[in-house]
């Protein structure tokens, strides 16, 4: 292929890992009675012990993350989160569920396509030293100044690890919901410069901050990629503190002002055997 001489820089090979961070689906399938019932008790054996197997985290060969969950009300009953550098290890997850002999048992009632990333609102050190001058007003040799910069810069990394490839909590109950940030007239948010977007960030940060312990939450990008444009995935200590935390930030300006909601799905998290049983499959 021809290309115009003056492209010095040089890009990244074509690739459909990303530079950091994992791809990430959710999916959603409602058992069909139906199908189930019809299934002998060798196919139905044989399925459920080969969905065992396949959502079994620790096999080899596993996406990285792969968490099942029991889902409460009629949108769906079995919930999978997957995550992986690979989309096509992800995406294999979903076929072979599709090509086994549950297959035509698990109706697909709802995905997720997403990525992880670092949001543009985490400061960098040099933003945070910016802050404590401003916000604080410490001076850069105030020991409370360099004790707060020598403790950000110690987190910062493991933070950042965290949001590119997370680690699950040992927690009960998930849910997972959509959102956008609404772009209406009175109400832009991609209209708002970036002091403004990225105070009311902080605002939403410190009104997360106080749910530390009792919920974590996973921010997944999906502009580009899926029907809205942030998946949010929280994980509950107990299901109360969900419901709390997502009346909370309702009264956060990033929220109450420009946010809007897709279907919330609550689940619980079971491993593969224990969420078919439940499911009396
Ligand atoms: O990443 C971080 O933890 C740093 C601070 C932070 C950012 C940048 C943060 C903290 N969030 C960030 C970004 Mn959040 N978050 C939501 C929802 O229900 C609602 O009203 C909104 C859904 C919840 C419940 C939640 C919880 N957050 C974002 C973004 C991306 C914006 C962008 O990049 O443009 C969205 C869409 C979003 C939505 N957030 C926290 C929480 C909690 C609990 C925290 C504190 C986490 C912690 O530091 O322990």
């Amino acid at each position: 292929m021809n290309r115009p001489s003056h492209t010095h820089v040089a890009l990244p090979e074509p690739s459909t890992k990303l530079a950091e961070g994992w791809h990430c689906l959710h999916l959603y399938y409602r058992v069909d009675q139906s199908i189930l019932s019809q299934l002998s008790p060798t196919d139905l054996a044989e399925g459920r012990e080969a969905l065992v197997h396949l959502l079994d985290p620790e096999r080899p060969g596993a996406p990285r993350r792969l968490q099942t969950s029991v889902v409460s009300g009629h949108k769906a009953d079995l919930g999978l989160m997957i995550m992986d550098p690979d989309p096509l290890l992800i995406d294999g997850v979903r076929q072979a569920i599709r090509a086994s002999k549950l297959g035509r048992v698990l109706q697909p009632t709802y995905s997720f396509v997403s990525i992880t990333e670092i949001s543009e609102y985490v400061p960098t050190l040099e933003q945070y030293g910016e802050k404590l001058r401003r916000d604080e007003g410490l001076k850069p040799d105030d020991p409370a100044y360099l004790a707060k910069i020598a403790a950000y810069g110690q987190r910062l990394p493991m933070m950042n690890q965290q949001r590119l490839c997370p680690d699950f909590p040992n927690w009960p109950v998930t849910c997972f919901y959509p959102m956008n940030k609404i772009r209406h007239p009175s109400a832009n948010w991609f209209m708002e410069p970036f002091s403004s977007r990225s105070a009311m960030m902080s605002e939403h940060a410190t009104s997360g901050i106080k749910f530390a312990g009792r919920v974590s939450q996973l921010i997944t990008a999906s502009a580009g990629l899926d029907d809205w444009e942030w998946g949010v995935t929280l994980w509950g200590r107990n299901p109360q503190y969900i419901k709390d935390i997502v009346y909370t930030m309702r009264f956060d300006t990033a929220s109450a002002r420009y946010a809007e909601f897709g279907p919330f799905y609550v689940s619980y998290i079971k491993p593969p055997a224990e969420a078919l049983e439940h499911l009396q499959i």
